[in-house]
């Protein structure tokens, strides 16, 4: 049988010889102690990329969000987000959880929450209420298919941030995606956040790995909180090494999923029966399967069955995400076989 199409998300990439290579030659060092040069580097090229005081080296995107939430909040604040975002539907409750914080998600537009959305649910001071703490942003949007949330809006948040003494928190855990997608800096998009977190073990090909940048005193209070949570690394070189690797290698190559998973929405969008939910706007396709045409779960097997593998995504959506993994053929022969399945019968 031929090569399995995995299309189920950007984070089963598998690590590259080179990176394998950078892998097994990196300097490494106790990084509870500090002492880990590769690590010392990343954070630093991290900081210098974002245009932030300085970053932290974290072992998931949900650690990078948690130790971020968790360093800008106090118990029993609140924090303001879109309903479908991944710190809402992904993380085990982690900030009510981890950090006391209670939910107040709001009903975005394709994942985009405006500044119109947030005003009305930012609490009057009353000793009732919770204190609305922080706003949380996804760029780009995972469960929005991969959308781009626009920098204006992200530049309105942040002013009426400032003006409501709230912090954003931005979880950018695809923000590669988002900047070569739109040509903006990473640090535009940073400057309208407290706290900005990124994944390397996404669409960067890295097999471990995320950070968390923003000022000191946020970040010596994030360090704190990784340990607390259990994610303070040792020899944590290998894994920045990765992740410097992904950094000069693995950026622009993007552009190239974001084609392959343009050219998959359209095959699938021309297929009666399966309607694309959002438009393609970097790796990640979501469609919806028509009662009429199968239900999910089926749809799902009778691909697996035939080599290409995707997830659920809601009781009548699939997901499927494109990665260095998979290049032109390999999305060409996923397309082939949803067209050649059909309707269930
Ligand atoms: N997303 C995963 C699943 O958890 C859904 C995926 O396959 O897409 N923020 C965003 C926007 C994410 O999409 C993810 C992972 C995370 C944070 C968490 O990253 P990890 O898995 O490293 O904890």
């Amino acid at each position: 049988m031929s090569k399995i199409v995995d299309l189920r998300s950007d984070t089963v990439t598998r690590p590259v010889p080179a990176m394998r290579t950078a892998i097994a030659e990196a300097e490494v060092g106790d990084d509870v102690f500090g002492d880990d040069p590769t690590v010392i580097l990343l954070e630093k090229r991290i900081a210098e990329l974002f245009a932030t005081e300085t970053a932290l080296f974290v072992p998931s995107g949900t650690m990078g969000n948690q130790v971020a939430l968790a360093s800008l909040t106090q118990p029993g604040d609140e924090i303001i987000l879109d309903r479908q975002c991944h710190i809402f539907n992904y993380e085990v409750a982690a900030a009510p959880a981890l950090s006391g914080l209670q939910f107040n998600p709001l009903d975005g537009d394709g994942g985009v929450i405006t500044t119109d959305d947030i005003v009305p649910h930012i609490r009057q001071r009353d000793i009732h209420a919770p204190v609305t703490r922080i706003i949380a942003i996804e760029n780009t949007h995972n469960r929005a298919g991969g959308r781009v949330f626009p920098l204006d809006e992200m530049k309105r948040i942040r002013a009426l941030a400032d003006e409501r003494d709230l912090v954003v928190h931005l979880d950018g855990a695809r923000l590669a995606n988002a900047v070569v997608a739109s040509g903006i800096p990473f640090k535009e998009y940073a400057a309208c956040a407290d706290t900005v977190s990124m994944c390397f073990s996404k669409g960067l090909g890295a097999p471990v790995g995320s950070v968390v940048a923003g000022v000191n005193a946020t970040i010596d209070k994030a360090r704190r909180k990784r340990k607390q949570f259990g994610g303070g690394m040792r020899q944590a070189g290998i894994l920045a090494a990765a992740a410097l690797y992904a950094l000069d290698h693995h950026i622009d190559r993007l552009a190239d999923d974001h084609a392959n998973a343009k050219r998959l929405g359209a095959a699938i969008d021309a297929i009666d029966g399966l309607d694309l939910v959002y438009p393609v706007e970097t790796n990640i396709v979501i469609f919806r399967v028509d009662d009429g045409y199968d239900t999910v779960g089926n749809l799902l097997a009778r691909l697996e069955a035939n080599g290409v593998l995707a997830v659920p995504f809601g009781s009548d959506r699939v997901r499927m995400v494109a990665h260095l993994d998979v290049d032109a053929g390999d999305i060409a022969r996923a397309a082939d076989v949803l067209a050649g399945l059909g309707p269930a019968n």
